[in-house]
Formats: structure tokens, C-alpha cells, sequence
């Protein structure tokens, strides 16, 4: 039966918004068997590192982020939340993630209060397994898909030589490797001299490939560096190997094992990093670099897929442009400095305007499990109500709607426009 007014429209689109569950295609993300890498809790989510980087703004001078980060995780958490939370109200988007992850999960007297030691003691409670189960239904979480990063020994550890079982059904393993194109050569061959194998181009590949065989990967994730030039064919037919850069890793090794194993690369462009070192994983910073780069690889690898998420606000509006003109890629998300809900709604707008439900509305970046509750659902918040405005429109030009046919469109915009494009 099609909806019949405005408002008929706006309550459907709300709910179905507010129902679906959702895939989420980039997390940083540990099941509870990888031990000390599953980040959850109360102490987690203040010293999560955009509010670490917040925090400093209002810290004394005698704090520095030395002593900052040489305090136990608890007593860091203490001053994050007596800075941000008492002194001043959490009014930032990461403050406030803070505030509803808590309300959400039933704690609004605790929060009414300001009672973090009590809030403390409600999640000390939990285990993590239970704890999985509840942020997954509260959050409406399909599956999400995680960040492996093969260089890293405090993550292989839990995969190599014997590896531990993967909730697969909840947790999707990507193959993170950084390293190839910032030309990080030291990891890169502190993981080849573990595996035993040659420090070559080719020895890069076999790495790689055993990591593919190990983790099960859906697609390999990168960031890219803002230095990095797509290398033009004179310049690769000129390298020699004495000469390994990120560059032809990135042309030998990383496009070819994306082709032979049919694994999309999931790129992030427009991250500086660090601008600020002693921030640690706050410390990066946001640049605007060439669209063409990936207009460059969409083009010349026709059998590659290609996911892609810019940091920079200013580049959302030509990669919506290039992705109406690929079929080999999907946009996917509002990464980071872009995931605020003034910035989630001018691009959401933008896409759905340009690309209609052939994209991938957003991911949330969760490196604590409980972030994902506030991330989908501010989000979802915003995302649904541009999708309102937009329905309302179409039905304003003479398309009658139904609830299913709604429904269908809410769910490729998170998730199902993912999966159709992984199958392609
Ligand atoms: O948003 C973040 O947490 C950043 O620190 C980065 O991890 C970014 O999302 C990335 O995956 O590189
Ligand atoms: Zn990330």
C-alpha cells in the first residue's frame, strides 16, 4: 500500500532508519578471544584519542602529554572527564557519543548524577562476551568488519603459528597494510625475517599472501599518504629493486594480489600523519589531496575494486563524481573529522543527490566496542533525516511510495550496497 501524505512518509523512514541493522565496514574492532586488543568500558571510552586530543586543549601546561600518557588507564580517564565533563558540558560530538553510549545502556541516573565511580562498578560487572552480545543488539549490528594489520606482533601473536577461532559471523577480518605505501620498511621486514622469507618485491607478495591464507580477509585497507604519486609506466620501467618504495609496492605487489585473489582495496585518502606526535594516535591531521589519484587507479585497474572514504571535506563533492563514472568503486562512509553531524548531512545529501543508494551511507570507526551504540545511532539520526527530506521530494514529484520499497533502499544504504558491490 503506498504512503499517502508527508507525514506518513517521515514516520516510515524514521523507523526503518532507526530498525535497520547494519554492516559496518570499518571498525578497529577485537572479538573477546584476542584478549587485551578488545577495548570496552567506561575507561576506554573517555581515553578513546579524539578526546584525548580534546582534552589537551583545556589541559594545564603541567600536564604534559608524557606524564599524560605515563598515568595508569583510570587516572588518565579521571582527567579526561573531570576537564570535559565537569568542568565544562560534553558538548563536543565525541563528548556527547560519551553521554548517550551511557544512556543507551540504561546508566541515564549514573550520568544524571556524575557518578563515574559507580558507572564504573556497573561495567566491571560485565564480561566481555556478554558485554559483545549486548552492544551488538542495542547498537543493531549485522556484522562489522575489522582492521588487521599484519605488521603488527601484539596482533599477530593471535593468528601465527597457531591461529585462534575468529567469530566469524560477527567479526570480518581486512587486511591492513599501511606499511606498503608509507614505505614503512623496518616493520616490513622485522614480519618477512618472522616468516622466514626473502627481502624482495616478491618476498612482500608471498608475505602477503600468507596473510591472506591466515586471516581471511574481505578486502585489504590502506591509508594514503598524501605524498604518494601514482607512478607513471616510465617510472616503473626504470626501478630497481635496490629501490623499494611505497610507490611500487603499491604497483608490484598490493594491485596485483588485489586482482589475483579478488580482494577490493579499501582506501582512506587525505590523513596527515602526525601533525602533532606527542598526541599519539590523536596527533593526525586532515589534507586535501588529489582526487585524481584514485581517478588514475579506477581507470588503468578496470579489474580491481576500489572502496574509498576522503578525510577532507572539500573532496567529498568530486569523489561523488568520480564514483558515478566507476562501476569498480563504492564509496563508503564519513571518516573521522567528517563524522559530525553538520558534515554527515551536507555529504549524505550530496550522495544520495548524485549516486542514489549506491554507496555506503556510513562506518562507524569504533575502536571501543560501546562506541558503536552512539556512532550508529547519531548517524543514523542525521543520515535519516536527509533520507526523510529526500523521499519527501520524490513523492512531491509524483512517485508513490511503500514502506517496503523504503525499507529496501534504508538497507542497501547500510550494508547492502557494500555487499552487492563485494560480489560484483
Ligand atoms: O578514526 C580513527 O580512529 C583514526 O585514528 C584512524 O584509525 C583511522 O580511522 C584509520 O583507520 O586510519
Ligand atoms: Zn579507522
Amino acid at each position: 500500500i503506498p504512503l499517502k501524505s508527508d507525514d506518513a512518509i517521515r514516520s516510515a523512514v524514521k523507523s526503518l532508519v532507526e530498525e535497520v541493522h547494519v554492516i559496518d565496514v570499518h571498525t578497529h574492532l577485537f572479538p573477546p578471544n584476542h584478549g587485551k586488543l578488545m577495548l570496552w568500558g567506561i575507561d576506554e571510552l573517555l581515553t578513546y584519542h579524539y578526546l584525548v586530543a580534546e582534552y589537551f586543549i583545556t589541559a594545564p601546561a603541567t600536564i604534559t602529554p608524557e606524564k599524560f600518557f605515563a598515568l595508569e588507564k583510570q587516572a588518565q580517564a579521571d582527567l579526561v572527564w573531570d576537564s570535559l565533563f565537569i568542568q565544562r558540558s560534553p558538548i563536543s560530538e565525541a563528548c556527547r557519543g560519551v553521554v548517550t553510549t551511557l544512556s543507551e545502556l540504561g546508566l541515564g541516573e549514573l550520568v544524571e548524577r556524575r557518578d563515574l565511580n559507580e558507572v564504573r562498578k556497573w561495567f566491571a560487572k560485565q564480561t566481555p562476551e556478554g558485554y559483545v552480545d549486548k552492544v551488538f543488539e542495542l547498537a543493531k549490528i549485522k556484522y562489522v568488519l575489522t582492521t588487521n594489520i599484519p605488521f603488527e606482533k601484539k596482533e599477530t601473536v593471535h593468528w601465527y603459528p597457531k591461529a585462534k577461532e575468529f567469530d566469524t559471523n560477527r567479526f570480518h577480518t581486512g587486511l591492513r597494510v599501511d606499511q606498503l605505501l608509507t614505505g614503512n620498511w623496518e616493520s616490513i621486514k622485522e614480519a618477512l625475517d618472522e616468516m622466514a622469507i626473502e627481502h624482495t618485491i616478491e618476498g612482500v607478495k608471498q608475505l602477503l599472501e600468507k596473510w591472506i591464507t591466515i586471516m581471511k580477509p574481505k578486502y585489504f585497507m590502506t591509508a594514503v599518504p598524501p605524498t604518494l604519486e601514482f607512478p607513471s609506466d616510465e617510472e616503473m620501467s626504470t626501478y630497481a629493486p635496490s629501490t623499494i618504495n611505497s610507490a611500487t609496492l603499491l604497483r608490484r605487489v598490493l594491485l596485483p594480489l588485489a586482482e589475483q585473489h579478488h580482494l577490493p582495496i579499501a582506501f582512506k585518502f587525505d590523513s596527515v600523519r602526525p601533525i602533532n606526535p606527542a598526541l599519539r594516535e590523536g596527533g593526525d591531521g586532515v589534507v586535501t589531496t588529489k582526487v585524481s589519484t584514485l581517478q588514475k587507479l579506477c581507470l588503468n585497474y578496470p579489474k580491481v575494486k576500489f572502496l574509498a572514504t576522503f578525510l577532507a571535506r572539500v573532496n567529498q563533492h568530486e569523489l561523488c563524481v568520480l564514483a558515478n563514472k566507476f562501476g569498480n568503486l563504492h564509496i563508503y562512509g564519513c571518516w573521522w573529522y567528517c563524522n559530525n553531524p553538520s558534515i554527515v548531512e551536507e555529504i549524505t545529501r550530496i550522495r544520495v543527490e548524485l549516486l542514489g543508494t549506491a554507496f555506503t551511507s556510513q562506518h562507524s570507526d569504533a575502536r571501543v566496542l560501546d562506541q558503536l551504540i552512539y556512532k550508529w545511532k547519531h548517524s543514523k539520526a542525521v543520515i535519516g533525516g536527509v533520507l526523510q527530506d529526500m523521499y519527501v521530494k520524490l513523492f512531491h514529484a509524483g512517485w508513490s511510495l511503500t514502506r517496503e520499497e523504503i525499507q529496501r533502499d534504508v538497507e542497501r544504504l547500510f550494508g547492502g550496497a557494500y555487499e552487492e558491490f563485494m560480489q560484483k
